[in-house]
């Protein structure tokens, strides 16, 4: 027997425990390990009921989603599957933790379903850009209708064991410690009763509900469009859905499998596999083991109440910990606190928490006057104007006041925080937390490690990072760090291809067709050119606009116009200024289709993702994917640069470069990287 399967007979009732660390992933030796385990119990005349359970954190969280794309080996999921919906003794599942994808689909196969009240179950394989592919698509429906059904699978979300219940997902509930003797005492009744095995396969009352609404699906679909907007799995799950409205479960299961397929072999499902193992590669680093243990955070500061500070403060909040708040500006702070105690009642008057929990949040919030309120904290962020000198003396009085091994942290975007870090005498627990605005809203957290910065504090950050419910990525100092530093070329390039003649609208537009949520210029016009363009002293598309009170969005309209009663538009006074400095810097137009447009906006990204990872800023190539997916909204389904680049060609690439660097100089030269990897046929992904 594998040491991952154990076969407990108790009484007449066989269990298969499956214990398969971290996850109980459906991969090669589970399968063969449940098949074994099921052969084993139907050969056996004494069994009379199988349970199928799994040992360890949760119950199968689906398919091994490293296995996509290589080939399949036997038994396959099918086959598992398949000897439990045909056998002819009870199989019961008793799930805990959870239930996801392919495992959630096994226990769709049993006769009966149990649950842990704690557990939580669904068809998540959206996320990775595919289709529930072992039936799930046919049976949901069958229990919850195709409305219900299409909301599951194209959303995602797990629902928790009350809710399955409710939806009769699950035939009974137990409480977590008990769910074994549950499920014991579960089969015995079916035993008892002799209970008929029911077959989800012949259950047609909810799908014939559906055929009665033809418009259901069209509608969905016309609802959901722009949410779905250039992800595949969307559509191929709602088409899914009709076949099991519509089609015999046979034809429906077919159908299901090309669907499938389809998706397997889509760039965008290889993308948002790619995003899914690159997430939780970020925190890990090399070098640093399990051995280096981070420091207890009992108590936090922040110091600075602006826009960044009083998001962070609402960040740290929000997941539980305590904050003092500091800033010298009494009127700064008040205002903050309005709008901190604005921002949680309204998330509680959505639903999104409770009243008391919002209550609870913003007393977690001490604000205070001055930097000696710090004393008790373990970790303070400085929040304030990016100057070095301010930030320099802070940090030395900071120094002062922290007690010892109180890490101290700069929210800085761009400054040296080696520099910040030598006017302490703790360098070592000096660090960067690169909050992304809004901080209690973006995803992102660049932690930046300085010369000094000791490992126990970088694990520390991670550990906070975690709590926060953000994606860490670690940066070494540079300008600009991971993410601004390699989104910066596009900016650049959108404001050469204006004046070489493309219109805004267009650069915007390609953006937007490539799946960025926003163009550059519509991005400029939303934040407020004044907060963008701080470069004043030169003269620029960008310093004119403002000079001539065209702020954005907020003031006057910027590179679009707002009518009140119209759709924004390209702006004529806008064009006028392109054209003038146009003409002033003599650039000849060019003509580009939308292709030749977007590589000129995306392959000095690339390029600068691979300087970065040349000088060891980033730890891996999937790092800078993960920074720009959440920190820029860079598409999910495209996997982010480095990913994309990868997926074009870095032939391609380079080639484009050596045409932009033959014509605009050194800057754009293809950093050596990608020249080798170019050559010798390698890829980014595994550097
Ligand atoms: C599917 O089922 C297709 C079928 O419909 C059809 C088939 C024909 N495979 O997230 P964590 C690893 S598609 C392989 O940090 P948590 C993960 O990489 C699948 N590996 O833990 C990590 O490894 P490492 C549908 C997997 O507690 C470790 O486990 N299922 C898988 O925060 C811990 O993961 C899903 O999409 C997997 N399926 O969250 C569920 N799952 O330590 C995907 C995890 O080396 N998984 N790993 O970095 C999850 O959502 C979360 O992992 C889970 C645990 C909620 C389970």
């Amino acid at each position: 027997m594998s040491d991952l399967l154990q076969i407990e007979t108790r009484g007449d009732i066989g269990h298969i425990v499956i214990t398969s660390p971290p996850v109980n992933a459906l991969g090669i030796a589970v399968r063969e390990g449940l098949d074994k385990g099921l052969r084993t119990l139907l050969d056996d005349n004494a069994v009379k009921a199988i349970v199928i359970r799994c040992g360890g954190r949760t119950f199968f969280a689906g398919a091994d989603i490293g296995e996509f794309g290589k080939p399949v080996q036997q038994p396959d999921l099918h086959a598992v599957l398949a000897r439990i919906e045909n056998s002819n003794k009870p199989v019961i599942a008793a799930m805990h933790g959870t239930a996801l994808g392919g495992g959630f689909e096994l226990a769709l196969h049993c006769h009966y379903r149990l649950a842990a009240d704690t557990a939580a179950m669904g068809l998540p394989e959206v996320h990775l850009g595919l289709l529930p592919g072992a039936g799930g698509t046919q049976r949901l429906p069958r229990i919850v209708g195709a409305e219900m059904a299409l909301e599951m699978m194209t959303g995602g979300r797990p629902v928790g064991a009350p809710q399955a219940l409710e939806l009769g997902l699950v035939d009974r509930l137990a409480p977590a410690d008990t769910l074994v003797e549950a499920a014991q005492t579960f089969a015995e009744e079916i035993l008892a009763k002799n209970a008929p095995l029911p077959d989800l396969r012949q259950r047609t009352d909810r799908i014939e509900a559906d055929r009665k609404e033809p418009d259901l699906f069209s509608a969905y679909r016309k609802a959901k469009a722009r949410r779905f907007k250039g992800f595949p799995a969307p559509e191929n799950i709602t088409r899914a859905v009709e076949a099991a409205v519509s089609l015999p479960y046979e034809q429906g299961i077919e159908r299901e499998a090309e669907l499938f397929v389809e998706l397997l072999e889509s760039p965008e499902s290889a993308a948002q596999r790619h995003v899914f193992f690159a997430e939780r590669a970020t925190a890990k680093v090399p070098g640093i083991g399990r051995d280096t243990t981070p420091q207890p955070l009992s108590s936090t500061g922040v110091l600075g109440a602006g826009t960044m500070g009083r998001g962070i403060a609402l960040a740290l909040s929000a997941a539980g910990y305590p904050v003092t708040l500091v800033d010298s500006n009494s009127q700064a702070l008040e205002r903050t606190l309005g709008i901190i105690r604005k921002t949680c009642e309204g998330a509680a008057a959505k639903g999104r928490m409770t009243a008391e929990q919002a209550e609870a949040q913003i007393a977690r919030i001490t604000p205070a006057s001055d930097l000696s309120e710090f004393a008790g904290c373990d970790l303070v962020i400085e929040a304030v104007f990016e100057d070095m000198d301010l930030k320099q003396s802070i940090f030395e009085k900071l120094d002062g006041v922290a007690k010892p091994g109180a890490l101290l942290a700069s929210n800085t975007s761009f400054l040296d925080l080696d520099r910040i870090a030598a006017v302490t005498k703790r360098p070592e627990d000096v660090i960067g937390l690169h909050f992304f605005s809004p901080a209690n809203i973006m995803p992102l957290l660049e932690i930046v490690r300085g010369e000094k910065t000791s490992d126990t504090a970088l694990v520390t950050a991670l550990g906070l990072a975690k709590r926060l419910r953000k994606t860490p990525v670690v940066s070494g100092v540079c300008d600009g760090f991971i993410a601004n530093r390699a989104m910066a070329p596009r900016m650049a390039e959108a404001d050469r291809l204006i004046l070489e003649g493309v219109a805004p609208a267009d650069v915007d537009r390609v953006c937007l067709d490539y799946g960025f949520p926003m163009g550059p210029f519509q991005m400029i016009d939303l934040v407020g050119l004044d907060v963008i363009g701080r470069n004043a002293n030169e003269k620029t598309v960008r310093s004119e606009l403002v000079r001539q009170g065209r702020l954005g969005q907020k003031q006057n309209g910027g590179y679009y116009d707002y009518p009140a009663d119209a759709p924004p538009a390209p702006s004529p006074a806008a064009q006028a200024v392109i054209n003038e400095i146009a003409a002033e810097t003599g650039l000849a137009p060019v003509d580009l289709d939308d292709d030749g447009l977007l590589m000129r906006l995306l392959c000095p990204v690339v390029n600068e993702g691979a300087r970065i990872l040349e000088e060891g800023i980033a730890l891996r190539a999937s790092d800078i994917d993960v920074a720009l997916i959440k920190g820029y909204n860079w598409p999910v389904y495209r996997g982010g640069p480095m990913f994309w680049a990868d997926q074009t060609g870095l032939d391609r690439i380079v080639a484009t470069l050596d045409a932009m660097a033959a014509t605009r100089g050194e800057a754009f030269k293809p950093a050596e990287l990608l020249v080798r990897l170019a050559r010798e046929g390698g890829l980014l992904a595994e550097q």
